[in-house]
């Protein structure tokens, strides 16, 4: 590739299972040299194995493990998909425990925060940048038992919202993706702290949840429409879940 066209670059966050790791392998399919940033090293070494890029140990939550992406990404990107997130428990908040709470906002909003605060000058240098947050619908509406996962879902939103009005004059273009029932081996279950039944649960009788694979693609096509197209947010659910209580079980 000559320098003038230089190959497109994309950060994806929590790329170590679920949507991370399916969205780092479509943008690879499309052709973006992907940095594939995680916790879990032995995960994203063995998924660039597969796909090529950039293997990246990185925990959100922390400024100095954000501090060293940005560093290895260099001083242009096109794409930052922050998809790093998760809930941690299911209690009413009359039984909420603190400390759940306080790792769905650091991951779910300061993470994204610290990420996109990192890389936007590179973002910004591309001349075409573009963020794309992995939201939910939880970000959207309340459900019992969910408090502390709708908060953190509805602060990724609106820090979305808030970083597409500050950006408004810069080329960089600031999107949403808001999933709803999407069956992943590892979300409920970490949310249920490994009861493999709780986390059963949620899909039983649901005959197609949505895949990681549906979300990649979806994320694939917001990301690479023209510049000028920003996506501001898109829901999307499973055809059996009409909305989050009505769910179409057989
Ligand atoms: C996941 C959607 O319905 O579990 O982000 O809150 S839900």
């Amino acid at each position: 590739m000559d320098q003038q066209t230089p190959r497109r670059t994309a950060v994806v966050t929590g790329a170590s299972s679920g949507i991370g790791a399916a969205t780092a392998r479509a943008l690879a399919a499309a052709g973006y040299h992907v940095f594939c940033a995680a916790r879990r090293r032995d995960r994203i070494e063995a998924l660039v194995a597969e796909i090529g890029g950039t293997p990246v140990a990185c925990d959100v939550t922390s400024e100095s493990s954000v501090a060293a992406l940005a560093e290895l990404v260099g001083d242009r990107l096109d794409l930052l998909v922050n998809n790093a997130g998760g809930a941690f428990g299911a209690a009413p908040v009359a039984q909420a425990d603190s400390d759940d709470w306080r790792r769905m906002y650091e991951v779910n909003v300061i993470g994204l925060m610290q990420v996109t605060r990192a890389l936007v000058p590179a973002l910004v240098a591309s001349g075409a940048g573009a963020i794309l947050n992995v939201g939910s619908t939880a970000g959207r509406i309340a459900y019992e038992g969910g408090a502390g996962y709708t908060a953190a879902k509805h602060g990724t939103q609106v820090v979305t919202e808030t970083l597409r009005l500050e950006l408004w004059d810069q080329p960089v273009r600031v999107m949403e993706i808001a999933p709803g029932m999407v069956k992943t081996d590892e979300f409920a279950l970490v949310r249920f702290e490994g009861d493999q039944d709780k986390a059963d649960a949620v899909y039983a009788g649901v005959a197609e949840p949505l895949t990681a694979e549906d979300i990649a693609d979806a994320i694939t096509w917001m990301a690479t429409r023209p510049p000028h197209v920003n996506v501001d947010e898109l829901v999307i659910r499973p055809r059996a879940q009409a909305a989050q209580h009505k769910v179409h079980r057989v």
